[in-house]
């Protein structure tokens, strides 16, 4: 489904409901005591004491990052793949649309890889955090069979004094999620990174394998970072 409807005002909030994207949806001058009213299905957000919530009580914040890979590409990202297993974008899997991010060695940008050399390859880009929010959150999700403890992927967020290179593993201090290996359907992951408030969150996605065996590779797709 591809509809976009206006979601109508209550003390002058402004909001556009996009089912694009699933649950998330814009919000400008939100105040509290405004109640988000979306003409399909009613109230679907107050704004309480820990910022917006949804009728299931998760945060749902203004989304400062909305990454859906339908451009084709990865124009927004910097690649830094290594010498055979790199990151594609692929028509062959989709969370949201018809495309979504991968690792490949195949000339069709098919999920797969090369299980007999050691391989790091990352994608990272910069989102400057507004100084004056409360909370920030990364999210995505994922797919990623890998072989458990060897290949897998993992995300990063780092100061953008932190450069990845190929081939070579970041400190595990920058490190935010256990392994994503053994995950062979679609699973959302959400990350707290409200200590970059104020700040550039450098979020980098990392994929790892070693020299034997293994299954499919990482895959992502859906990547918001909303802040409330
Ligand atoms: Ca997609
Ligand atoms: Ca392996």
């Amino acid at each position: 489904m591809n509809q976009t409807s206006q979601i109508t005002k209550h003390n002058n909030l402004v909001g556009l409901w996009k089912r694009t994207t699933e649950e998330m949806f814009q919000i400008t001058n939100a105040k509290e005591a405004d109640v988000i009213w979306n003409s399909d299905i009613g109230n679907i957000a107050t704004y309480g004491e820990f910022g917006w919530q949804d009728i299931f009580k998760q945060p749902i914040g203004l989304p400062l990052f909305v990454e859906i890979f339908e451009t084709g590409d990865l124009s927004k990202w910097v690649i830094v793949n290594d010498t055979v297993n790199k990151w594609v974008v692929t028509n062959s899997e989709h969370k949201i649309g018809l495309y979504s991010a991968c690792i490949s060695n195949d000339i069709n940008n098919i999920p797969s890889y090369d299980k007999f050399v050691n391989q790091v390859s990352y994608i990272y880009i910069d989102i400057p955090i507004p100084s004056d929010k409360t909370r920030a959150f990364l999210s995505f999700e994922y797919k990623c069979v890998g072989e458990q403890n060897w290949d897998f992927g993992n995300v990063y967020i780092a100061p953008t004094t932190v450069t990845p290179a190929p081939g070579i593993e970041l400190d595990i201090n920058y490190l935010k999620t256990d392994e994503l290996s053994n995950v062979a359907d679609w699973q959302k992951e959400q990350i707290e990174i409200t200590e970059f408030i104020g700040d550039t969150a450098r979020i980098i996605f990392a994929w790892k394998n070693d020299n034997s065996v293994g299954s499919t590779p990482l895959i992502i797709d859906n990547v918001i970072v909303e802040v409330i």
